[in-house]
């Protein structure tokens, strides 16, 4: 898929979560590339990442406006080939 043709991913983080730094590496080795919004230290962004997905943990991933979820989510996606759908807009 090239990067023209992939669906806007956005990535709510923090610099210091190993769980981000995996979600990244799943996304960078995949060839996606995504917006990071880094909610760390930053209450009013925590809290609109929060009433957007409904949980308290970073990452979360949105493709468009389908929200993934974490990285155990991601993972899992990725794996059962969910991943895929989402991003050739199937799901
Ligand atoms: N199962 C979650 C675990 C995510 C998680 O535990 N993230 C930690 C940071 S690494 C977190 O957000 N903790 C709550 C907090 O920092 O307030 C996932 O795979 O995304």
């Amino acid at each position: 898929m090239s990067e023209q043709s992939q669906p806007e991913i956005t990535v709510y983080l923090t610099s210091t979560c190993p769980y981000c730094s995996m979600a990244k590496n799943l996304l960078n080795g995949k060839g996606l590339t995504y917006n990071e919004i880094n909610v760390g230290g930053d209450r009013a962004l925590w809290d609109a990442m929060q009433e957007k997905c409904g949980r308290n943990t970073v990452p979360q991933v949105f493709i468009g406006d389908h929200h993934v979820g974490g990285f155990d989510d991601l993972s899992a996606a990725d794996r059962s080939g969910e991943l895929d759908k989402i991003l050739a807009g199937n799901v």
